[in-house]
């Protein structure tokens, strides 16, 4: 269980997370606001307390690996990586420009990234490849990845899950954040994929289902995986799409939409009254 002390600590980091990914998104330009901020508890909890990770030993065999498999919330991965210490902060004025070292999706350039993804439905290969390799090298380190439950629709993503329960590959945890929504509409009406939690109990996965805001749920899912043996467990969370933000939640139009100043300011507004809700004066 986490102490109230910790708790606290997530809940700070996910709403400065929050705050990293509005400016970095910023006034009349798109960004991916929705599928980052149904994220932001759980990246909370990976990088800031469940992941053996630091910006000191990105190249250690050891470190927990993380792979965001539906890459285009790279922003919210971005902010955590920054807040970490893994490269500077003038580095998310200049995201998506040309020459700044954060783009639109994840690359191996960036300090703390393990993957290139974006190409919705790879990343859960990816993540199995390294979870076999350091399964050969003995090595006690385990791989992360979080998938969209639009990124279901992949079938690549379905080999993966088959291979992994195949191998029994206890050291891969993954995450589908399911938050109902996809690019263009619900998840429902574009692809409906029912009964998620028995299709992926039936590939041979150890399946949990949480609130995926709620950080003591999280991080307890992720204990639980980590106690499970000869099996592949997928973590579902229950989270809404744009959360944090009257305008965005449960809105397709902020999958990817552009804030016009309005929108920003209210952005702003509303994490400022979280954070004050918080019992956080300033950062
Ligand atoms: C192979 C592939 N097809 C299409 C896209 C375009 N695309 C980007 S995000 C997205 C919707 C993803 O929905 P979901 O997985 O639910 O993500 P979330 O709502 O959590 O952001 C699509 C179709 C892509 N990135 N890759």
């Amino acid at each position: 269980m986490l102490s109230l002390e910790k708790k606290k600590q997530l809940d700070i980091m996910a709403l400065k997370l929050r705050y990293d990914v509005v400016n970095m998104i910023g006034i009349g330009n798109a960004g991916h606001l929705g599928g980052s901020c149904s994220l932001a508890e759980t990246i909370a909890t990976l990088y800031f307390h469940a992941m053996k990770f630091s910006a000191e030993r990105l190249k250690d065999p050891e470190r927990d690996r993380l792979v965001l498999s539906k890459g285009h919330a790279a922003l919210i991965q971005y902010a955590a990586l920054c807040e970490a210490g893994c490269f500077p902060r003038e580095e998310l004025g200049r995201v998506k420009k040309l020459g700044g070292l954060l783009q639109g999706h994840p690359d191996l350039s960036i300090p703390g990234i393990e993957a290139v993804t974006g190409s919705l439905g790879q990343g859960l290969s990816i993540s199995l490849g390294m979870a076999l390799a350091l399964r050969l090298d003995k090595s006690p380190a385990r791989v992360f990845t979080i998938m969209g439950d639009g990124e279901q629709a992949e079938g690549q993503l379905w080999e993966a899950a088959m291979a992994a329960a195949a191998f029994k590959v206890d050291n891969l945890t993954a995450f589908l954040d399911w938050n109902k929504v996809q690019a263009t509409g619900t998840t429902k009406e574009i692809f409906n994929i029912p009964n998620l939690e028995e299709k992926w109990t039936s590939f041979g996965w150890q399946v949990f289902k949480v609130n995926g805001h709620d950080v003591e749920q999280i991080s307890s899912a992720i204990e639980k995986a980590a106690a499970v043996k000869e099996k592949p467990q997928l973590i579902i969370l229950d989270t809404v799409k744009g959360k944090g933000f009257s305008f965005a939640e449960g809105n397709a139009a902020y999958h990817n939409g552009i804030f016009t100043a309005e929108i920003f300011e209210q952005a702003k507004k509303e994490l400022d009254a979280a954070r004050e809700k918080l019992g956080v004066s300033e950062w």
